[in-house]
């Protein structure tokens, strides 16, 4: 049965679109048992996600191109979560480590993710340039409320009262399991600033090292020229009624920074304060300079 657009689920206090998500599948996404050679992809929404399913695809596909040509990358690596996850991972092939992305806080999966070796993978993006390509998605994806306007929405996402609830929580939940989880933290900007060493400390951490001319292969086909033209990676294959690109494309930019461009300075000097006030004592050492 097809769920309506505008439908929502609460649960574990984060709201989530009723569109892709049910109580069930919710739930089953937090008692997964996991295996020792799955590869999880962790991410708050707009932080990275297609761009790292994209380059993990890429990673252990062994060379066979077909699929970053023909499959989604919502199937490639489908999110746990989602009502369709359940039949994608019925069609996985049981000779090749599952390929998994979450948005879910750490909360609701580290007790199941726990009782494995499971890679994890986090994405963390500076949280003013998720707040503006989220702002954006809201505006083309008709399965999230549209934002009344881009200071209520920053008003939504610093209060955490948005769908996906708080990108501090998020982070913070996330981060302090670095010791206890078989985890990496790879940020958005250095995979922009340092694509070919940040791919090598991911293929490390994965054990999974590739020659130079299979970098090239993967930097080539994860870069954002291409993956913008990618039918199976820019969303195009979504019905226009889900997600509209009139509205706003989904590989909108791909750059660092372009908060600059729609923060007034009363509303960078707000984001700041709240920042300090969730990240300042948090022990936790992001790369990223607020101003
Ligand atoms: S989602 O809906 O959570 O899966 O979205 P997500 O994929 O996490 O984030 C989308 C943003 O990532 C940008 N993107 C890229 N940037 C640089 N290089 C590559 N290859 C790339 N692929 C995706 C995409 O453009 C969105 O960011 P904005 O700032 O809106 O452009």
């Amino acid at each position: 049965m097809s769920r309506s657009l505008d439908s929502e689920e609460v649960f574990d206090g984060v709201r989530f679109p009723g569109y892709i998500h049910t109580p069930e599948s919710l739930q089953a996404a937090c008692s997964f048992q996991f295996q020792d050679t799955d590869v999880l992809l962790v991410t708050f929404p707009k932080s990275g996600t297609t761009w790292m399913q994209q380059i993990l695809s890429l990673i252990f596909c062994k060379g066979d191109l077909w699929p970053i040509h023909h499959r989604p990358n919502w199937a490639r690596m489908p999110w746990l979560e989602h009502i369709s996850f359940q039949g994608f991972l019925a069609q996985w092939d049981p000779a090749q480590p599952r390929l998994l992305t979450t948005h879910l806080h750490a909360k609701a999966l580290a007790p199941a993710l726990k009782k494995s070796k499971a890679r994890v993978v986090y994405v963390a993006r500076h949280p003013k340039d998720v707040l503006v390509s989220f702002y954006h998605f809201h505006r083309m994806a008709s399965f999230l409320p549209d934002p009344s306007s881009f200071q209520d929405f920053m008003d939504e996402f610093l209060q955490g009262t948005g769908f996906y609830s708080s990108w501090f929580d998020h982070v913070k939940g996330w981060l302090s399991l670095l010791q206890d989880l078989n985890m990496l933290l790879i940020t958005y900007e250095e995979l922009h600033q340092e694509p070919r060493s940040t791919l090598q400390k991911l293929t490390r951490f994965l054990g999974h090292p590739l020659s130079p001319q299979e970098e090239d292969v993967v930097l080539c086909h994860s870069s954002f020229a291409f993956m913008s033209q990618s039918s199976v990676t820019n969303y195009s294959l979504v019905p226009r009624e889900v997600m509209d690109p009139a509205r706003s494309s989904f590989m909108r930019k791909g750059v660092v920074g372009d908060w600059q461009e729609h923060f007034t300075p009363e509303q960078n000097a707000k984001f700041n304060a709240v920042y300090q006030a969730q990240m300042g004592d948090c022990g936790l050492h992001l790369p990223w300079t607020m101003d």
